[in-house]
């Protein structure tokens, strides 16, 4: 059986913890391999190495640095169709969008690789004659990061790059349900020429291996992807060590269709970011929030749509939604479901585990619409994580901006119009992180900064250059070429 095994200081070993656990095809149940779960010693282990390699690499001229992120550009890029593939048998989602994760990864190796070429700071006239004022970013040591399953490659390149652009060293906690995207990435970061113990792989729980870099004092900073649940947590307890972290968390994305959009543009947005990726985005469109004057003829597009929609083996390229992660899922979607019902909200479409030949064996969620829905609903307000969406009625533009703000998180938004004053007026209201206007919730691109308001996350970014900023220190530095003594806020003002 294929053994997935850590990573510490280049060399490849399972844990001494002797245990492991099972990897499975979401789409079969079938065991793929198992992965090796890590002690609290093995996350000391490879602090030590990121700590060592650290001390070297930050002095690396960062253009240097940025070679090896071109190297890793190109082999990511080389081993595109074999990682889309081991990403499809791990995590399930279909090809075609494992091809666009990958190719997600590539995007951010060539962008942070440039950044080599910039990491700008600022240079600022002095108060005082003769004297030099400047910022400049140092790297703050060693980051952890833990990563979710939804994401494993894209997510993981949107931090760990910025990381080792940045001077950084990395002990990398990847989920445990996708290990083999994770073990390819860091072979490409080995093969690329990376010195060893600046990326280094454990495996395991949250609740061991993700507590043990938490805890470490060693690892300076966590950047963290995944449930609201543990990044409150993650919160806390970091809070109390004075640890920097930056935090990703759920959403409860909305698409706005007001009366004048063109509904089959709209219908194309909505499928594809509530259904893509069977809803397993932490940008999936989880509330479509209709005009009433086309709320009827929305709902019977989107149920013609629906149909249309195969589920099945996201490798088969016919197919358009995958199975759900695991059992788990699968039952808390069809829980949140029956809990709609029971609220008052009516299905349009789907509502069950899919149980026909062939799916049976998998984690497959029918593509769900429920309608009649109202914000106080609990399934209007809690991410569900999953192939389902529901529709929620308002009367103007300001209402559904209301609606869509009335939640919890702030990470993605978007709204269909014709009326660029509506739009510009949905840009400036909408409370999330992302705004979208005449396109779905879900696709945002590498170079623009990935996060969101409220319950999201605690105001860091992902990707684009902000995310520099959870990466780096501002350090200020003053050089007074006067020779004499100078005095800020007393000489210049005497
Ligand atoms: C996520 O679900 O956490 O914007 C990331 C998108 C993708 C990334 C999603 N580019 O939908």
């Amino acid at each position: 059986m294929k053994q997935i095994v850590n990573y510490i200081h280049g060399e490849w070993k399972a844990s001494s913890s002797g245990k492991f656990v099972p990897v499975i095809n979401p789409a079969t149940g079938e065991t793929l391999g198992e992965v090796t779960q890590s002690t609290a010693e093995e996350v000391d282990l490879a602090v030590q190495a990121a700590t060592e390699a650290q001390k070297s690499w930050r002095l690396v001229p960062a253009p240097e640095r940025a070679d090896v992120l071109y190297n890793v550009a190109r082999l990511l890029k080389e081993r595109k169709e074999e990682l889309a593939q081991i990403l499809t048998r791990e995590m399930g989602k279909v090809i075609a969008e494992a091809r666009g994760e990958v190719q997600e990864a590539i995007d951010m190796a060539y962008y942070m690789a440039g950044e080599g070429r910039r990491l700008f700071g600022d240079t600022v006239p002095s108060e005082l004659r003769d004297k030099f004022a400047m910022s400049v970013r140092v790297p703050i040591g060693v980051a952890g990061l833990i990563t979710p399953w939804n994401f494993p490659i894209a997510i993981a390149s949107w931090k760990s790059l910025p990381a080792l652009v940045a001077g950084n060293a990395v002990v990398w906690k990847p989920a445990s349900e996708t290990p083999m995207i994770a073990a390819e990435f860091v072979k490409i970061y080995e093969e690329a020429g990376l010195t060893k113990g600046l990326v280094n792989l454990v495996h395991g729980s949250g609740s061991v291996v993700g507590a043990a870099m938490l805890e470490h004092p060693g690892i300076d900073l966590i950047s963290f992807t995944g449930s609201n649940e543990v990044g409150k947590r993650i919160n806390e307890r970091a809070g109390a060590l004075l640890k920097r972290t930056s935090l990703e968390m759920g959403g409860k994305n909305a698409v706005i269709v007001m009366d004048d959009a063109d509904l089959e543009l709209a219908v194309d947005g909505i499928l594809w970011s509530a259904y893509g990726t069977s809803g397993q985005r932490c940008t999936a469109c989880s509330r479509v929030i209709a005009h009433e004057a086309i709320k009827e003829e929305l709902e019977v597009r989107l149920l013609e749509r629906i149909a249309q929609l195969k589920l099945g083996s996201g490798l088969d390229p016919s197919v358009h939604v995958g199975p759900v992660i695991n059992r788990a899922s699968l039952t808390r979607i069809d829980g949140y479901v029956r809990l709609g019902l029971e609220e008052g909200a009516k299905l349009i479409c789907g509502g069950r585990i899919a149980t026909e030949s062939g799916l049976a064996e998998g984690h497959f969620y029918t593509p769900t619409l429920l309608t009649d829905v109202t914000p106080d609903m609990r399934i209007a307000g809690e991410e569900i994580f999953g192939p389902v969406a529901s529709i929620l009625t308002v009367r103007s533009l300001e209402e559904a901006i209301e609606v869509n703000n009335q939640v919890e998180f702030g990470l993605s938004s978007a709204i269909y119009t014709r009326d660029v004053n509506q739009a510009y007026r949905a840009m400036r209201d909408l409370d999330t992180g992302l705004v979208y206007v005449n396109a779905g919730t879900s696709g945002a691109e590498i170079h623009l900064p990935f996060g969101g308001t409220k319950g999201t996350g605690n105001g860091h970014r992902d990707s684009g250059v902000a995310s520099l900023d959870v990466y780096t220190e501002w350090k200020s530095i003053y050089v007074d070429y006067s020779g004499k003594l100078q005095r800020a806020q007393i000489d210049n003002y005497g």
